[in-house]
């Protein structure tokens, strides 16, 4: 199995700056929204995007693609993410006016048989499976904290003064408390991961309306849309990506099918942009 998708962002129509990164490929879908001053929100998200793009299209060392165990696909994705964090400690150290900065990563990876989701902060991942629309990643945010606690109801968690206040993320501090987990996906499954600046405006009946029926292009055009006409108040971005029954690519065709939108397009964004690995 593997994806074809559609990539979309905008950033809205009050801010100035985008600091979302999307990212995806045949094999890998990916959202990050960046925060931190200093155009270093930028920096967080475009250098964690282009880190896991890059990832996926290597071809594996082993012997042979398929020969990896399913249980292996958390483990590559758990590297991937610390090789991501690393990058950002070494981004901060060599220009500490970054410092704060900091990512939500929502990313997922097929080796071809099994699906891996790695997920910190309040970008979501949805699946639509039979026209039912699933959201298969939790916020790390306050308000899902006091919700969990049952000290909210979800009423009163759509007009909190913190909604907006995130508890995980990417950042050069802390290793990163991402959740890794194993998504049970099938051919003509449709994902869809998406930055807040499109769910903090646009309910999930109409995202649903909005990827039935729909080319992962018209999906993706017509969700950033929405967005825009409930007010564009934040960086909106969407990836939608329908699984495919089929083998994985081959490596080297897999750059064509690769699309890359927001603040990762801007190599002046990445910090390490010639790819030498010192983060490795
Ligand atoms: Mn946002």
């Amino acid at each position: 199995m593997r994806f074809t998708s559609s990539v979309r962002t905008h950033v809205g129509l009050v801010r100035g700056n985008n600091e979302d990164s999307a990212f995806a490929g045949p094999h890998m879908l990916l959202v990050a929204d960046g925060v931190g001053g200093h155009a270093a929100g930028e920096v967080a998200s475009a250098s964690v995007a282009h880190l896991l793009g890059a990832m996926s299209l290597l071809p594996k060392p082993a012997s042979g693609e398929s020969s990896t165990p399913d249980e292996d696909l958390p483990v590559v994705l758990r590297e991937w993410v610390d090789r991501a964090h690393r990058l950002l400690v070494e981004g901060v150290a060599a220009d500490p006016t970054r410092a704060g900065m900091a990512t939500t990563l929502t990313a997922v990876l097929t080796d071809g048989h099994t699906f891996a989701m790695c997920h910190a902060g309040d970008s979501r991942a949805y699946v639509l499976r039979d026209g039912g629309l699933r959201q298969v990643s939790v916020d790390h945010t306050l308000v899902q904290a006091l919700l969990d606690q049952g000290r909210i109801t979800p009423a009163q968690a759509r007009v909190h003064p913190y909604r907006s206040a995130v508890t995980r993320f990417v950042d050069g501090g802390d290793r990163p408390d991402a959740d890794i987990v194993l998504l049970d996906l099938r051919p003509r499954d449709r994902l869809l991961l998406c930055s807040d600046g499109l769910t903090d405006f646009v309910d999930e009946g109409e995202i649903r309306s909005l990827l039935l029926d729909a080319t992962p292009e018209e999906a993706t055009d017509n969700l950033v849309r929405a967005a825009l006409v409930a007010g564009g108040r934040d960086n909106v971005t969407c990836v939608v990506g329908d699984v495919l029954d089929g083998e994985l690519m081959p490596w080297h065709r897999r750059p064509y099918f690769c699309r890359m939108e927001g603040a990762v397009t801007d190599l002046a964004n990445l910090i390490d942009p010639a790819g030498h690995g010192h983060a490795a």
